[in-house]
């Protein structure tokens, strides 16, 4: 036993304080970093060539927030990263080169600068590149989540390569275009629908840019959803595009989901009471739980981002704060 009033203070905090710290990485240092990966070890060798965004303030935990892993993926031209399943979720959000894809579940996804992916825990992954030039993507885990949990297993797939048994669409064909098949029963949490091609997204974000009742003060916001729910694509992880106008600023907020910023396309500023920093097309940055920030875009921008957000909503923690 110990007593908890050493203790208490810490545990039942005022107000958030893990250490998270706001943090940019410049996509021009990172690229030239990943690729340089790309000469010291394999795709195939490393499982998964990957350089993690660890927040400064979380040293040594492979974190860029208390709740969730990121990192950026690089496959080369004719580079395979062989299957395993894994009980943690993922979510990609395409960078850069044409010819990269993910097979899922038996599905292969081809890769478009811009397209998100998901792949639900437990489902069987591997990732390829048929093009030319290296395929680089942002990886969203909830790694830090499944350890708390202490509930990790992996599996490796008996062969490199699973095997494809479905046509290359078909599940968009199936939950992508505001149909469901009639007989289509829910089960697991997660979205059927695992390709959110950048080509559907942008559309949307054109036609209604400069709309300012879908998020007042942020721009025109939209959250990935599963179209068999309407609730977020993933459970535990809510990823949503911004598209902010030229010139303009948000407005200033708060929330206690920290979340990861990846810069789709644009330059701007993003503003916290203490700092400031220049972010352009792809960098990524994070703003830590109850920090306020604002975001300043110098043209036309598009953000993407995602948080821990359903997972605090569900557990009636999630708080916000405009001002
Ligand atoms: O692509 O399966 O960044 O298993 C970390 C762990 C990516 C993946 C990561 C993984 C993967």
């Amino acid at each position: 036993m110990s007593p908890l009033w050493d203790v208490f203070k810490d545990l039942v905090a005022k107000e958030p304080n893990s250490g998270c710290q706001p943090t940019l990485w410049r996509y021009a240092e990172a690229r030239h970093a990943v690729l340089e990966a790309g000469e010291i070890i394999s795709a195939s060798d490393a499982e998964r060539r990957v350089l993690v965004l660890e927040n400064p303030g979380l040293k040594g935990q492979s974190r860029i927030t208390t709740s969730l892993y990121a990192g950026l993926q690089l496959v080369l031209p004719g580079e395979n990263a062989p299957a395993h399943r894994h009980s943690q979720s993922a979510l990609r959000l395409v960078i850069e080169g044409d010819g990269g894809y993910t097979t899922v579940d038996g599905e292969r996804v081809p890769m478009a600068p811009g397209d998100f992916i998901i792949t639900p825990t437990g489902s069987w992954h591997d990732h390829g590149n048929d093009g030319s030039e290296p395929v680089i993507w942002l990886d969203g885990l909830d790694i830090p989540m499944i350890g708390l949990f202490d509930a990790s297993f992996v599996e490796h797939h008996p062969t490199e390569l699973q095997s494809v048994t479905r046509p290359p669409g078909d599940a968009l064909a199936r939950y992508g275009s505001g149909l469901l098949p009639t007989n289509h029963q829910v089960s697991g949490s997660h979205s059927p629908l695992f390709h959110y091609p950048y080509t559907r997204t942008i559309d949307a974000l054109e036609r209604l840019r400069g709309d300012n009742e879908i998020d007042p003060g942020a721009g025109v916001r939209f959250v990935f959803v599963n179209p068999a729910t309407g609730g977020p694509a993933m459970p535990g992880i809510e990823a949503f595009v911004q598209g902010l106008e030229g010139k303009s600023i948000t407005q200033r907020y708060r929330a206690t989901d920290a979340t990861v910023f990846s810069v789709i396309s644009g330059q701007g500023r993003v503003h916290f009471d203490d700092r400031v920093f220049e972010w352009r097309d792809h960098d990524t940055f994070v703003v830590p739980s109850w920090c306020r920030y604002q975001l300043e875009a110098h043209n036309e921008s598009v953000l993407f981002g995602f948080s821990d957000r359903p997972l605090q909503r569900y557990l009636g923690v999630l708080k916000e704060e405009r001002s």
